[in-house]
């Protein structure tokens, strides 16, 4: 593993070693058996995943919005495996709950919660399903006893560039698809506030009950900031449960310089921030973090006698955290987090923030004076969203011709880059827009070089 750290942070390794399924299949043998193997082929195994593993702490993996490799949150989710636990009562994890709650009462604080609550929840969607999951027990407190059958049909509204957990959280709890009212944004991917309050007065206008908003505070794919004051202003109005998903954005909060973004947060309900994004801690790890002190509890809390016992005579039980959560077991994701906040402190990780803003300018500007390069939208944060244009469609004039063969650039190069294991950077299409890279700039190892180097790659795959 400590040969694999180092591999991951030199250059001259590929990202990826890249197989198709049926070659990884001929290379480790996957299937099970009745019969033990030794404990040099069981070794054997380890090796050969990690030489299949994606680099994703290399300088080079742009893909997804989580990547770099933080050696202090490496040996606190090593300790925190060691230790092998769970998170629902004091009396197994009694060292991490109250790291939870530090952590928890931190990260509330820079919000703007001054005596909010929260939990650690396995990833954004799930964050995001906690606000929805609160948002109707406050609407409609007799849910929790009689589920839907009771209730007006509900929706929750989020913008067209919001995170697709919003539709997994309304079919999963019963909401169905169809109540999920996607709000128009502008053209830089900001929710258009006229559009949010239009759509609520329609749904009160057809007996529907609007029961959240959700605002996000770095979207998915251009990395915007929904104007969260606007929308507090309304929900206000309308007295609707205020979410803000911030699952990539939230480390802005550490920025004085760039906390505008999201002026007005201290008036939301709640909130996801994922440290496992841009703050590099390892996978996974994403707090959910709510104004309502209990609520949490009210919302989720099912007494079970061999767990929570309420006469348990070696503790004061407001320590358990297993009924705030809708799991039973809950995994240790705080170690890791909580050992990087002491190594780094809060001025460490805006330091990070600052550096990837530095790249990301340096990448933005390149793009805007690089012949063939095209920005798509105007960055806020550091998700650069840019199409390569090869000089055999360049003059092609605007239309279909060229839409359609634009289209398939970015997976063409794609498909290039995986082969050569030189990097690795996400496309998809948005609105209107053909397939483009969204490059995600957030690992502090990541150079002004790599910035150079990526360009010239797709330019040389693009061209090819
Ligand atoms: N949960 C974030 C979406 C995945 C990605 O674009 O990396």
């Amino acid at each position: 593993m400590v040969k694999y750290m180092k591999r991951c942070h030199d250059r001259h390794e590929k990202v990826v070693e890249f197989r198709q399924p049926e070659e990884l299949n001929k290379l480790i043998n996957f299937e099970l058996k009745d019969t033990p193997e030794d404990l040099a082929t069981v070794i054997d195994y380890c090796r050969e995943t990690l030489n299949y593993c994606v680099k994703t702490g290399h300088p080079r993996f742009f893909n997804q919005l989580y990547g770099g490799m933080d050696i202090v949150g490496l040996c606190g989710q090593w300790l925190s495996a060691t230790a092998n636990t769970s998170m629902y009562t004091y009396e197994v994890a009694p060292i991490f709950v109250l790291m939870e709650r530090a952590v928890l009462r931190h990260m509330g604080q820079l919000v703007g919660f001054s005596d909010g609550d929260g939990i650690f929840a396995p990833g954004g969607s799930l964050s995001n399903m906690y606000a929805i999951s609160l948002a109707r027990h406050k609407k409609f407190p007799t849910s929790k006893m009689e589920g839907l059958f009771s209730l007006p049909r509900m929706a929750i509204l989020t913008s067209k560039h919001s995170h697709y957990s919003f539709k997994k959280g309304a079919y999963f709890m019963g909401f169905g698809l169809n109540n999920v009212v996607m709000i128009n944004c502008d053209a830089k991917g900001r929710m258009l506030a006229s559009d949010l309050e239009n759509q609520i007065i329609h749904l009160q206008s057809q007996g529907i009950a609007p029961i959240l908003v959700n605002a996000t505070s770095g979207t998915t794919v251009f990395g915007a900031f929904d104007p969260l004051d606007e929308i507090a202003d309304i929900c206000q109005k309308y007295d609707l449960w205020l979410h803000v998903d911030a699952a990539w954005g939230g480390a802005i909060i550490l920025s004085a310089e760039k906390r505008h973004l999201m002026k007005g947060m201290h008036r939301i309900d709640s909130i996801s921030w994922n440290p496992h994004k841009f703050m590099g801690c390892p996978f996974q790890c994403s707090a959910f973090l709510t104004k309502k002190k209990g609520l949490l509890e009210e919302c989720h809390g099912i007494p079970a006698s061999y767990l929570f016992q309420k006469d348990k005579m070696t503790y004061d039980i407001s320590y358990d955290t297993g009924n705030k959560s809708i799991q039973c077991g809950r995994h240790v994701d705080i170690m890791k987090l909580w050992l990087m906040w002491k190594a780094k402190g809060d001025q460490g990780f805006t330091k990070k923030l600052h550096h990837a803003y530095e790249i990301s300018n340096y990448l933005t500007e390149k793009i805007r004076n690089r012949d063939g390069f095209e920005l798509v939208v105007e960055p806020v944060y550091v998700s650069i969203c840019f199409w390569y244009i090869p000089t055999a469609i360049r003059n092609l004039s605007d239309g279909d011709v060229k839409r359609r063969k634009l289209s398939q650039v970015a997976p063409q190069i794609k498909a290039g880059m995986t082969k050569r294991g030189s990097m690795l950077v996400g496309y998809q299409p948005m609105d209107d827009k053909v397939n483009f890279f969204r490059m995600i700039i957030l690992n502090s190892a990541t150079t002004f070089d790599d910035m150079d180097f990526i360009l010239d790659e797709i330019e040389s795959l693009g061209e090819r």
